[in-house]
């Protein structure tokens, strides 16, 4: 197996995931600029798509977009902790927390970042879009120790990744959502995230966790 990633990005995600479940995977950067992967490959042959993840889990077969690779790979090793097995209904609580934070905060946080657009226009996406989701997600945790009864989740490893990139990329500062900053820190303690940061963003790790 192996596994396509950019520094700090969505791929880091599924890093964290591979060592929750002790998986053996080959890692290699793509500079998401060029399109080169780390050994001279042109990304763009390996998926159309151009973004990480991209997961090769065969010689045929590559895997994208974060939420259904962290799916599959639950699902390969029955890791029902990670992902409850089918037909129990917190299995799709989970996915449906996996692809809230794809669609809702993932994406709303790749729109921030776009250089193209004015400072002015990304404040009123964020008043009116991200900051109320993560409004409702701190109202959540709250009540709740994770995003599903109180269990470590693929959809918690999302959103932790999330959480960083928000101060970490975008400026956004937790601690306006003492709930979120409490799951931070409880999570980033966990042997999976600390491994992970700990291989992709050495520099930023004291820093970031
Ligand atoms: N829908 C994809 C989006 C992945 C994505 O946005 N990846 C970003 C990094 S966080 C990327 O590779 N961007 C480069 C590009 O789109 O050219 C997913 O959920 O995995």
């Amino acid at each position: 197996m192996k596994l396509y990633y950019s520094k700090g990005a969505a791929s880091l995600i599924v890093r964290i995931m591979i060592h929750e479940m002790n998986l053996a995977c080959i890692f290699e950067s793509v500079d998401l600029k060029t399109k080169i992967t780390e050994t001279g490959g042109d990304f763009l042959n390996i998926t159309p798509k151009g973004y990480v993840p991209a997961l090769k889990v065969d010689d045929k077969t590559i895997l994208t977009e974060t939420a259904v690779i962290l799916q599959y790979l639950a699902d390969q090793q029955h890791a029902t902790a990670l992902l409850p097995e089918l037909g129990n209904i917190n299995r799709y609580r989970v996915l449906e927390w996996a692809n809230f934070v794809s669609t809702e905060l993932h994406k709303n946080c790749a729109v921030l970042l776009n250089p193209n657009i004015h400072d002015a226009t990304k404040d009123i996406l964020f008043n009116t879009g991200l900051k109320m989701k993560l409004n409702m997600v701190n109202d959540h945790l709250s009540k709740n120790q994770y995003l599903v009864q109180d269990q470590f989740t693929i959809a918690d490893g999302y959103l932790f990744t999330v959480l960083f990139w928000l101060p970490h990329f975008l400026k956004i500062e937790l601690s306006s959502w003492p709930h979120l900053v409490s799951y931070f820190l409880k999570l980033k303690n966990r042997s999976s995230i600390q491994a992970a940061f700990q291989e992709e963003i050495i520099e930023e790790i004291a820093e970031a966790i």
